[in-house]
């Protein structure tokens, strides 16, 4: 095991001295409580819920909440521990502007100079280089409430089309693939159908670590006899369980499905009743599977073709199913083609709309699905809606009170506005909650692009890498110090309490952003006194859309322990299983399967590069890092990126377990420690992707997109590996300078 013994002393000189430096009046076990918030967990999609212990303004501990269906107490590592992060004294504390002379580089001003100095700048840039040349990026670890402000922020109070969001490399290929075969994004069941499925397959997710209370579901439905189906390059520990491992060669799930789908016709094992009634389109489906025989899958995804015709027995002959899946196969050029292609296997077999049916993307990031609901996409308005179909831009500008010719129109998604800014054509940048310079492709270029901004400004409580590079920082809240609901994966809308006041000069999000709007003169449209006022206009604004909020209260989410949406109406008791009756969210009801042909990925390997790099996670980090890499516990578990790669790879090449190696790929090089594991195929490595710098594998990742959601390709590059040659040690996998254009 690579894994390097970590000592006080080293996470210190990793990390800095005040790792988790107790508050004052010391932790949880010394200190009496002050009250206990009933909340919900601020990290993953699953939302858990969990109850916070305050002492003093500072949130100290936690207990479970048992009482909360989905989780019922449990939680993962990070929710243990992330009472943590509050109390860290990176804290952001006041607002600062960039000043090359002061300690750190940054200088301490007061809001009323950096506020100024914002609105001056975006008024100064937008006069000399039109509207559009100032952008906004946002992210989803904020409410539902501040989502659906930020969405309607940038249009109308910074006037400009370019706003997206960190969703756009997480939840947007399974978006557009749910948008067009089903009519609706979200996810089709409650996780409580999970149990009653008699297979559960589950494609390109590691779901006992990024997900690990779903595991829980998986083991109910085991316990009543159900298979289990694991579909991904790793043998990740869900998969050690599973009845049938699938070991699919990054990038080919689409030739996987589409083999899939071909014997399920060559059997008959199809629901001919189900596809007749309620879908359009199987004899496309059928004609782009014609020729895609297990044989020939098998020479594509490196799976046998055996596995891949028991995998269609399995799925073919159970009366019901789950197909879960997550960034493993949507991170891809053909991201939305994969999507496609599952969703075409439950359609085949009529696995939809019925307890323990369904093909589900499970969303990511913490408020995931709400956050891609309310507006915050590049071309999208509340409600899920079309910002260039002129029906919805009507309906919203009344909801907005404005005139229809005062929305913009679409913007740029994330990786164009970053190719947008490299060029010259985006000069400003206003950030919340989004950390691109860790989390985007091709790290060293979204560095040149970042330090070509005349004007960036960014609004979060750590100073992340991204962060770094701001003009001005504004220290806005933690998820703990500011009201509001959020939407869990599972499509529940839920509560977030506020347990505690932003500390020092730090101030809530949503009132930064009102007070940029103030002056900028645009005010009267944000004449909110708290955030259950934007959620009531929120909901308003989603009436009738394909994500109806119309019957929600902030009242009923708490007595119900939440809502799932749809609830179109008053008094509706909200829609925990989607497409009941196989109707599905088009006019003629009907879902639509979709021709999917095999495409291959962006960056092909060849002699130069002849292994697949593929990225992802660990339980005990989150993202980006920017909290997690702050909280001692979770830094000890995981402390340092490691490059996962098979005994037979390692042997080849002449590397031993914790040796240092240079992974190069066309774009960036990186050092970092083998980790050698059989657990994982012999023509792929794996980097998790949660450190900046030097430690990040997005110097190696392409910035290719899919053509349908933009959403980049992380988990296919091409590397090559070596041993690092010389005197290496693990301190020059962290000092190595960033290289441009490795090739
Ligand atoms: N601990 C932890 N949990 C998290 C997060 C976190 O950062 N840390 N982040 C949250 C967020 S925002 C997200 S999006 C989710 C992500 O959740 P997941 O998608 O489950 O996590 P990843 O590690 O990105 O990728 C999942 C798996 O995809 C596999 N994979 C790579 N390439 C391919 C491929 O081509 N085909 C197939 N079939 N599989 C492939 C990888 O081996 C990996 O095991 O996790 C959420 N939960
Ligand atoms: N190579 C590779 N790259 C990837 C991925 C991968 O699998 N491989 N996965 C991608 C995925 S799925 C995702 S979701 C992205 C995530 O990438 P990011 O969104 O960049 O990651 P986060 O760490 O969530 O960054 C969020 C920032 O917002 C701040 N923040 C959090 N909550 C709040 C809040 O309430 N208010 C404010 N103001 N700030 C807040 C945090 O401190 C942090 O600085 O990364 C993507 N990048
Ligand atoms: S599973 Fe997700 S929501 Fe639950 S405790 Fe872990 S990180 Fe938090
Ligand atoms: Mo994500």
């Amino acid at each position: 095991m690579a894994r390097l013994p970590v000592t006080e002393e080293e996470l210190i000189e990793l990390y800095g001295p005040h790792l988790n430096e107790a508050p004052p009046g010391g932790w949880d076990a010394d200190v009496e409580i002050d009250k206990v918030v009933k909340t919900h967990c601020c990290f993953c999609g699953q939302q858990c819920g969990i109850k916070l212990k305050v002492h003093d303004n500072a949130v100290v501990g936690f207990e479970p909440w048992y009482e909360f269906p989905f989780n019922e107490g449990k939680l993962c590592p990070k929710g243990v521990k992330r009472y943590l992060q509050g109390n860290h004294p990176d804290r952001l504390m006041h607002p600062m502007e960039r000043d090359e002379t002061a300690p750190g580089g940054f200088r301490r001003i007061s809001w009323d100079q950096a506020l100024d100095r914002v609105v001056s700048e975006i008024k100064r840039i937008q006069a000399a280089y039109g509207d559009d040349s100032f952008a906004m990026l946002s992210g989803v670890s904020i409410t539902n409430e501040k989502s659906y402000l930020v969405g309607k922020f940038a249009r109308l109070a910074l006037h400009t089309a370019n706003l997206d969001y960190n969703g756009r490399y997480c939840m947007v290929s399974a978006g557009v693939g749910n948008k067009k075969a089903l009519g609706i994004d979200r996810a089709s069941n409650s996780w409580a159908d999970i149990p009653l499925a008699d297979v559960v397959w589950v494609a390109g997710t590691n779901i006992a670590e990024t997900f690990p209370i779903t595991t829980s579901y998986i083991w109910r439905a085991r316990d009543r006899g159900a298979k289990l189906i694991a579909q991904d390059p790793r043998i990740v520990p869900l998969a050690r369980t599973a009845d049938l491992y699938l070991p699919v060669r990054p990038g080919t799930d689409s030739a996987l499905f589409g083999a899939v789908l071909h014997e399920l016709i060559r059997r008959d094992l199809l629901d001919h009743d189900f596809i007749e009634q309620h879908t359009l389109h199987f004899d496309e489906a059928a004609a782009a599977v014609a020729d895609m025989t297990p044989a020939w899958a098998s020479d594509i995804t490196g799976v046998p073709a055996a596995r891949i015709e028991e995998a269609a027995e399995i799925w073919g002959t159970a009366a019901t199913g789950m197909l879960l899946h997550a960034r493993g196969i949507e991170q891809h050029t053909k991201g939305v083609d994969n999507v496609l292609a599952a969703i075409n296997l439950g359609l085949a077999t009529g696995k939809f709309g019925k307890p323990g049916c369904g093909v589900t993307t499970i969303t990511g990031q913490g408020n995931g699905q709400g956050g891609r609901e309310h507006g915050h996409k590049c071309n999208q308005l509340p409600g899920n809606r079309d910002i260039t179909n002129p029906e919805h831009r009507k309906v919203v500008a009344e909801a907005w009170g404005c005139d229809e010719s005062e929305i913009p129109g679409a913007g740029v998604p994330a990786v164009e506005m970053i190719e947008q800014i490299h060029a010259g054509r985006i000069k400003g940048l206003l950030s919340i909650c989004f950390n691109p310079l860790v989390s985007s492709p091709d790290a060293n270029f979204t560095r040149e692009a970042l330090d070509k901004l005349e004007f960036y400004a960014v609004i979060d409580f750590f100073l992340s890498e991204t962060g770094q590079h701001a003009n001005i920082v504004l220290p806005g809240s933690l998820q703990e110090e500011d009201e509001g609901t959020t939407t869990s994966g599972e499509g529940r809308i839920i509560k977030i309490n506020a347990a505690v006041e932003p500390p020092g000069e730090a101030r809530r999000d949503w009132e930064i952003l009102l007070d940029i709007a103030q002056r900028l003169g645009k005010g009267h449209y944000f004449p909110y006194e708290n955030t259950e006022q934007i959620f009531e206009e929120l909901c308003r604004a989603s009436t009738g859309s394909s994500a109806d909020y119309t019957g929600a209260t902030w009242k009923r989410i708490e007595d119900e322990f939440g809502l799932f949406w749809p609830v179109p109406e008053v008094g509706h008791p909200g829609t925990p299983r989607l497409y009941e009756g196989g109707k599905f969210n088009f006019p003629d009801g009907r879902a639509r399967f979709h021709g999917v042909p095999f495409k291959p990925s962006a960056d092909v390997v060849d002699d130069e590069y002849p292994i697949l790099l593929t990225s992802g996670r660990v339980v005990s980090q989150y993202l980006s890092g920017t909290q997690t890499r702050r909280i001692a516990a979770l830094v000890k578990q995981y402390p340092e990126p490691l490059c996962e790669m098979h005994p037979r790879l390692a042997e080849s090449l002449g590397i031993a377990d914790g040796d240092i190696v240079v992974v190069t790929s066309r774009r960036g090089s990186m050092k970092v420690p083998a980790h050698v594991v059989n657990t994982i195929r012999p023509d792929t490595v794996f980097i998790p992707y949660h450190w900046a710098g030097k430690q990040s594998v997005n110097q190696l990742t392409i910035r290719a997109v899919d053509p349908y959601s933009q959403m980049p390709e992380f988990k296919v590059a091409a590397v090559r590996v070596e041993k690092a040659t010389g005197h290496t040690s693990i301190e020059d996998t962290r000092d190595m300078e960033l290289k441009e254009g490795a090739s």
